[in-house]
């Protein structure tokens, strides 16, 4: 059995201390996923992990911070994952910054809702989950899940989203994905 513990979360920033586990995302990583090529090291996005056992009677926590920036007309944003399980759900705490978070079933409906500071957004279990950063400090948020949902990335590798976040004339658009399937 799991001891109880604290961590204290920096809001601003994501940051979470005592000690936590970085996975870091750079444009290196993220090749395929926008329709414009991109490479290098600039960060895209960092998590920040609380591990305990990967199993139904925990909860899987971490922060994310997604940092603003566009490849060609599309935002910042994460690779986007179905869970391996796929009826595991997730809930999402915004703390700072502004995105969109886009959710899509494995028949095709999509669903985009605002991330702002407090927004609670709820992602139920068999909706791939995506978040795009749309404003212009990073986008942080805390999120909680089921210890053993795992993560398919191959998924959202082949179909991506059916819709795509980009900058419009007038701010963020949500416009269909020329490429969804298409592999
Ligand atoms: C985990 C949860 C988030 C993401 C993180 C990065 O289930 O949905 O912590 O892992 O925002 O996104 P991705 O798609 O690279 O895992
Ligand atoms: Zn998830």
């Amino acid at each position: 059995m799991l001891d109880p513990f604290t961590r204290v979360i920096n809001v601003a920033s994501g940051d979470i201390a005592p000690d936590s586990r970085l996975v870091q995302r750079r444009l290196s990583d993220m090749k395929g996923a926008y329709a414009a090529d991109c490479d290098g090291a600039e960060m895209v996005y960092e998590v920040f992990n609380i591990d305990v056992a990967q199993t139904n009677s925990e909860l899987q926590t971490c922060t994310t911070r997604l940092y603003n920036g566009r490849v060609g007309n599309e935002y910042y944003m994460t690779k986007g994952h179905f869970h391996e399980v796929r009826d595991r759900s997730e809930v999402y705490l915004t703390t700072s910054g502004h995105g969109r978070l886009v959710m899509a079933t494995e028949d095709g409906r999509y669903v985009v809702e605002e991330m702002r500071p407090g927004s609670m957004n709820y992602i139920p279990g068999g909706w791939a989950h995506r978040s795009v950063n749309v404003g212009d400090e990073p986008l942080v948020f805390f999120a909680a899940y089921i210890g053993d949902a795992g993560h398919d990335y191959g998924t959202i590798e082949d179909w991506g989203f059916p819709v795509l976040v980009v900058e419009g004339a007038s701010g963020p658009e949500v416009v269909p994905n020329p490429r969804y399937r298409r592999t």
